[in-house]
């Protein structure tokens, strides 16, 4: 008799932690997103990248929606602030690229955890006509 009711405790238990667990974990994640998301619509086009300079807060995941308006362009951002020797990354990504494209009329997003304040500086980092040498600015982390 007793080992039944232990036996019935345990599966309650077990029950419990399969139900609650992904609802609290889900509810977790989707606070998170909402307090510590940054979005920031930019546009690049011949030749220059707009807002310039991007300032955003240290601690926060930034979402960048980069509209090229008249042209492929490219987005290639330093990730060890200006200034610093060790090369310890300041901004985060999930998924590192070298050159992230963005083609023409459409709008790609680029995602990193702003994790330390300072300048990063970025460039178009594909051929887009004579100005593109140019075309660059920075990611301010304050
Ligand atoms: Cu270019």
């Amino acid at each position: 008799m007793k080992q039944i009711t232990r036996c019935a405790l345990l599966i309650a238990a077990v029950g419990f932690f399969l139900i609650i667990n992904p609802f609290s974990a889900g509810f977790i994640s989707i606070h998170a997103q909402d307090q510590n998301i940054q979005t920031i619509e930019v546009t690049a086009k011949k030749y220059e990248f707009s807002p310039s300079p991007i300032h955003v807060k240290a601690g926060t995941k930034v979402q960048l929606k980069i509209t090229a308006v008249d042209h492929d362009h490219g987005f290639k951002i330093a990730t060890v602030p200006e200034g610093v020797s060790d090369n310890k990354p300041g901004l985060v990504f999930a998924s590192p690229q070298e050159c992230f494209q963005l083609k023409k009329k459409q709008t790609t997003t680029i995602e990193f955890v702003a994790q330390t304040p300072g300048t990063y500086a970025f460039r178009c980092c594909h051929v887009c006509g004579f100005g593109h040498k140019g075309m660059h600015s920075e990611l301010i982390v304050e």
